[in-house]
């Protein structure tokens, strides 16, 4: 029988910005709140970053990381991802210091160099509500999302060390053989955990094509003791997450991918996609995990 379908909500992330919704949260009341709704709409683990609840620009602060982690876990018992990737510019110490801090049982780790672009949004803000935003997108247009050899392997390492398990971002093909690399070397405990996030600009369109060259890649790169997810960036989120799950994959939502719960229509929340997900996969005879289910599923401690 499948596996039940572990959803993931990635809460706000690093590349919306505020002018774009005023649904998307940023400080860490309202990253908690959403995590924990989302949890209640039938989210297994939630993807978080933190903002600064100024301006709600993307922070690496682990005092505000630790802050959200803390109050999620008081709240409830869904798998807490934290992110590694951080926001376009930042350092690997940025990215990597909630690590340590946050003991998270989940982290992103992102496979590869890519150039993770999102400067067109620039051109629809037109009334910005603070300073930083439009420079801020600009800049992916000249900087790349760099993740060589060596920073994959400090954050595995790092990882490693503090009990948390790496959620490996795939946006290109070539990223599936950067993690075989790791798993030769015996760096990665099985089963490996793999998210396939396309429809970035710069990485894989988000198109049937292209999550099943993912998976079968991966089959052949990595053999079968893996797990995967899917996550689409933008309006193709719903279609190629679903296709993901029927595949018998894993579904990412959340406002960190789309702000859209339909065409022209904002989400007013993480649970609202969510939600709309949950229906899809009981629509489709399928059930959906438990973050227990999950930790079972992932191997987590
Ligand atoms: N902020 C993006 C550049 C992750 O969380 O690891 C990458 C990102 C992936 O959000
Ligand atoms: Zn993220």
């Amino acid at each position: 029988m499948a596996k039940k379908v572990i959803i993931t909500a990635a809460v706000t992330g690093a590349v919306h910005i505020p002018s774009m919704s005023e649904y998307l949260p940023d400080t860490p009341e309202d990253i908690i709140n959403e995590a924990v709704a989302a949890n209640k709409a039938g989210a297994a683990v939630v993807h978080l970053h933190a903002r600064d609840p100024k301006d709600g620009r993307p922070s690496s602060d682990p005092k505000l990381m630790k802050q959200i982690t803390d109050g999620v876990r008081e709240r409830c018992n869904v798998v807490i991802g934290i992110t590694t990737g951080g926001a376009i510019g930042m350092n690997i110490e940025e990215r990597l210091a909630s690590v340590p801090i946050c003991k998270a049982e989940l982290a992103s780790c992102n496979a590869g160099s890519v150039n993770f672009c999102f400067s067109p949004i620039a051109d629809k803000i037109k009334n910005p509500k603070y300073e930083w935003e439009i420079p801020f997108v600009k800049n992916t247009y000249t900087v790349p999302f760099a993740n060589t050899f060596k920073d994959i392997e400090d954050y595995v390492r790092v990882m490693g060390e503090n009990g948390t398990k790496p959620e490996f971002e795939i946006y290109e093909v070539g990223m599936l053989s950067n993690i075989a690399y790791f798993v030769k070397k015996g760096m990665i405990k099985s089963p490996v955990y793999l998210q396939f996030v396309l429809g970035i600009m710069g990485g894989l369109p988000a198109t049937v094509d292209n999550l099943l060259f993912l998976y079968n890649t991966a089959q052949k790169v990595l053999g079968d003791n893996f797990v995967w997810s899917c996550a689409a960036a933008g309006k193709d989120q719903f279609d190629i997450t679903t296709v993901a799950m029927l595949l018998g994959g894993n579904m990412r939502v959340g406002l960190e991918d789309n702000l859209y719960i339909s065409k022209g229509v904002l989400a007013k929340s993480n649970a609202e996609p969510v939600a709309k997900v949950v229906d899809i996969i009981k629509l489709m005879g399928r059930a959906v995990a438990t973050p227990d289910e999950a930790r079972e599923t992932l191997g987590l401690e």
